[in-house]
């Protein structure tokens, strides 16, 4: 039925398209551009049966079916394949060492570097090397023998040294002066206090000191022949120049200062300038 249906638009479509198509370009205005419509006929008789049809197609999968009894056991199977590389295991204890192998090749020759603060510092090492060694020395030659007091007395530029030995004064001059320096010249308040409390503590009454008037009497001079200035700490009554044989000069404890002869032996105090140590 809606085969037939569907004829009737189709034909009067055709039609139309015909129409349109020939544009009536040969035929008179009148035959030519007259408009045909078809329309369906009537119904046929009923046909004939036709044959058998194709056969249909496969149905939908039905629903799964229940589980079955378990069957027998299977044959065992082939050895499988390799399984997967296990991980990485825990670290194992140290080995032994092993021999000292052959030395290496020489290595490349070193970079040139920035010296200079180098330098410097190893100038200034040179230095204090230099120093040390000067005042080695001093320590040796002051210290030639256990007779010497170990330990010494200083002021900003001056170092004091007591020399236990019993010598007459110019042998005391030059025990000093083998040492690097000369008899102890008290030029000041500071200085000659220093000595003082040097000779209390080492339980001592007097010393010599570096003070003489062996090449003019009573024209005191220390012992680098400068010339007494106006400090002086003369005891009561000194310098007598008693039995007119008292040329030297010795410090008694309290600090005071007395004219001696020269040839009596005592212990005397050495001085060094800190610049010559
Ligand atoms: C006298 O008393 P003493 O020994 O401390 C003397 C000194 C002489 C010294 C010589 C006041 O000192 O001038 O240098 O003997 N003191 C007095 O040994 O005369
Ligand atoms: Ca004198
Ligand atoms: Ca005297």
């Amino acid at each position: 039925m809606k085969r037939h249906l569907a004829f009737p638009g189709t034909l009067i479509s055709l039609a139309f398209l015909s129409l349109l198509r020939s544009g009536c370009p040969q035929q008179t205005a009148e035959e030519a551009c007259s408009v045909q419509i078809l329309v369906p006929g009537l119904k046929g008789d009923a046909g004939e049966k036709g044959e058998k049809g194709a056969p249909g197609r496969p149905g939908r999968v039905g629903p799964t079916g229940e589980k079955g009894d378990m069957g027998d056991k299977g044959q065992k199977g082939s050895v499988g394949r390799h399984g997967k590389i296990g991980p990485i295991g825990s670290k194992g204890e140290k080995g032994d060492s092993g021999d000292i192998g052959p030395p290496g090749p020489n290595g490349e020759p070193g970079i040139p570097c920035e010296c200079s603060q180098l330098r410097k510092a190893i100038g200034e090492m040179d230095n204090q090397v230099t120093q040390l060694t000067t005042e080695l020395k001093f320590i040796k030659n002051a210290l030639p023998s256990p007779a010497a007091v170990a330990g010494v007395r200083e002021t900003d530029n001056k170092i004091y040294l007591l020399v236990k030995e019993e010598k007459k004064y110019v042998d005391a001059q030059l025990a000093c002066h083998r040492r690097g320096g000369m008899l102890s010249m008290p030029k000041d308040e500071t200085s000659n206090s220093l000595i003082a409390s040097y000779i209390t503590q080492a339980g001592l009454t007097r010393v010599f000191i570096g003070i003489n008037d062996l090449e003019k009497e009573g024209s005191f001079v220390y012992s680098d022949r400068s010339p007494m200035q106006t400090f002086n700490k003369w005891r009561n009554g000194e310098p007598n120049d008693a039995y007119d044989e008292e040329d030297c000069v010795e410090m008694v404890a309290s600090g005071g200062w007395n004219d001696v002869a020269c040839h009596i032996t005592m212990y005397f105090i050495c001085e060094f300038d800190k610049e010559n140590v």
